[in-house]
């Protein structure tokens, strides 16, 4: 029995790959129609925008061989995008259409009551026997979900779509199809790749069910049931890691204190041996990244962020060490990894020019599943700002969420407070301005504040505002913000409340609360005071000071749904 994966050029296929290697079972690639013929087994990993996958099948001449193959009743397993594609159409390009073998359209969710893209862990319950299915799917467990659109599930409306209901997930009030199952096709719209052990049970089952030759009982006999309410939605725990080369040129994890990231070190002056002054010593070496992610990803992180700090700038995008950090990671890693650092249009020393959209592409290629990015946002909003708030396609957002999905772009903001006297500004951002808590520094207390968006790692400021930012990251497309704080960074006094809080009211999709986590307690606040879907961490998690687990222990005690 011959099992093929099928790469449709544009989305994270290697994490598959890498969790079928993992289990122990060859595979080959489908690189031509003709293997298509070859293959007894097909997985189709796709990921990214639904229009791209059909044009991409179509351009390659695979979409047809694909059908026939689907049509002589092999096995085929599709995952999000590859499970999409059997449905008629997908509101995402209604002009496209699907293999159309599930007579539904996929439709975006509604966004006026919870953040969009459904971006997280969820539950999945089979509709057959509410608890386990054959293909390893069970209620008890958590699955990664990242996607915009979805495919109702409805019996009444739609009984013969319904049918193929193989499991339902709940997202607010929507209740939607999360697998489909019927004869020898099989579909999840959650990466089981990227499920952590739960994933890899389902990818495992469905292969030994396959190769078994055993066929699942048919959907006729199926009774359609009324959509179960079961809010299984978690939030996030992220552990973060910013990279860079140290000064002797190994990679390796670093971490600042607002930013600055090299120890301070005393040094004598000359002019007194008992005068010291701070100088800047080595970068803070906190780990190596890839036995840091492993290790994180043992201990039970919903996601990781590796954020390539420095950005390598004179590597070929090819030989980027970054790449090879993420290609490792990946192999040891079974959840979603958000690269970022340096996503952009480059060029090569050699004077080869290399698209954001090529540069996404070599890291989704090696198994990330975002990219973040950071300066260019920040340039492509203020761009957007200039021209009256038209949108002409070029920026980094725009070109990689139209061909890897606006939930493959993360917008990493490193937003700095601005001290104001509230009793005299009259600057534009009146509006924004916080009337904060007494946490600001001695010499500006009694003062007002607004968030200023920097680039450069918080080197150089901007003339936009953290609101400004967001809001235009999403309408450029973003599908995530990842909120950091250069004023909370490494200080471990709790994330800022007032600046998240701020960003969640401005925006609908997915928030990151990052920078300044000290304890386990500082998790618990954040998700209750300001709504946010995730949180992130780097030093307490790098020097152990609390354990991932704990996070979850202390947030599961206080309410908060989190993955076990
Ligand atoms: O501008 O697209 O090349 O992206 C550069 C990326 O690198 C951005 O995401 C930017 O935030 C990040 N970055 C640049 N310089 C630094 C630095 O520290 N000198 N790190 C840096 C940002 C912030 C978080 C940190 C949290 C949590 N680091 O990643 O992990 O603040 O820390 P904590 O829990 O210890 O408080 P581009």
């Amino acid at each position: 029995m011959a099992l093929f994966l099928l790469d449709h050029g544009a989305g994270n296929v290697q994490s598959l790959a890498n969790s079928i290697k993992k289990l122990g079972y060859d595979f080959s690639w489908i690189s031509s129609p003709e293997d298509f013929h070859k293959a007894s087994i097909l997985v189709f990993p796709g990921q990214g925008a639904f229009h791209t996958a059909i044009e991409c099948l179509t351009e390659r001449g695979l979409l047809e061989p694909l059908y026939n193959y689907i049509q002589s009743g092999k096995p085929y397993f599709g995952i999000c995008i590859g499970m999409q594609i059997l449905f008629a159409s997908s509101a995402e390009s209604p002009s496209t259409l699907g293999l159309g073998l599930i007579p539904c359209q996929m439709e975006r969710f509604d966004d006026t009551t919870k953040p969009v893209p459904h971006m997280g862990w969820n539950t999945a319950v089979p509709i057959d026997s509410n608890t386990l299915s054959s293909e390893g799917v069970s209620s008890s467990d958590h699955y990664y979900f990242v996607h915009s659109y979805r495919a109702k599930y409805d019996p009444e409306g739609n009984p013969e779509a319904a049918i193929w209901a193989h499991s339902t997930t709940q997202y607010g009030q929507e209740v939607f199809m999360s697998t489909v199952r019927k004869g020898n096709v099989f579909g999840a719209q959650f990466h089981p790749e990227k499920s952590s052990v739960a994933g890899l049970t389902v990818i495992d089952a469905w292969i030994k069910q396959s190769l078994a030759g055993r066929t699942p009982a048919e959907p006729s006999a199926r009774i359609p049931r009324p959509p179960k309410s079961q809010h299984g939605f978690t939030r996030r725990i992220i552990a973060c890691m910013d990279v860079r080369a140290n000064d002797e040129g190994d990679l390796i994890v670093t971490k600042g204190d607002q930013y600055d990231v090299r120890e301070k070190s005393l040094t004598s002056t000359p002019l007194s041996d008992t005068t010291a002054i701070k100088t800047a010593g080595a970068v803070r070496n906190l780990g190596k990244p890839v036995a840091l992610a492993a290790r994180y990803f043992e201990s039970g992180a919903d996601e990781l962020c590796l954020l390539n700090i420095t950005s390598f700038r004179h590597s070929p995008l090819q030989d980027q060490p970054m790449l090879a950090v993420v290609r490792a990671a990946a192999e040891r890693v079974f959840v979603p990894l958000t690269i970022g650092g340096g996503i952009k249009d480059t060029v090569d020393p050699d004077g080869t020019k290399r698209s954001a959209v090529e540069v996404a592409g070599a890291y989704f290629r090696v198994g990330a599943d975002k990219v973040s990015i950071g300066s260019e946002a920040v340039y492509a909003v203020e761009k957007v700002r200039a021209a009256g708030g038209i949108l002409d396609g070029s920026s980094a957002i725009e070109t990689i969420s139209k061909v890897y999905g606006s939930q493959a772009v993360v917008v990493s903001i490193d937003p700095k407070r601005v001290y104001v006297d509230p009793t005299t500004y009259d600057g534009p951002y009146k509006d924004e301005l916080v009337h904060g808590r007494p946490d600001s520094p001695e010499s500006e207390r009694g003062k007002a504040w607004w968030y200023q968006c920097t680039v450069s790692g918080g080197r150089e400021t901007r003339p936009v505002s953290v609101v400004q930012l967001a809001q235009g990251a999403q309408i450029l497309g973003a599908g995530e913000i990842l909120l950091n704080s250069i004023d909370r960074d490494g200080t471990g006094l709790g994330f800022d409340h007032d600046l998240i809080g701020l960003v969640k009211r401005a925006v609908t999709i997915p928030v990151v609360a990052s920078s300044g986590a000290g304890t386990k307690e500082h998790f618990v606040s954040v998700f209750v005071e300001t709504g946010v879907e995730a949180a992130l961490a780097a030093g307490i998690f790098h020097r152990e000071e609390v354990g991932i687990h704990e996070v979850k222990l202390a947030s599961r005690l206080a309410g908060i749904n989190v993955r076990s």
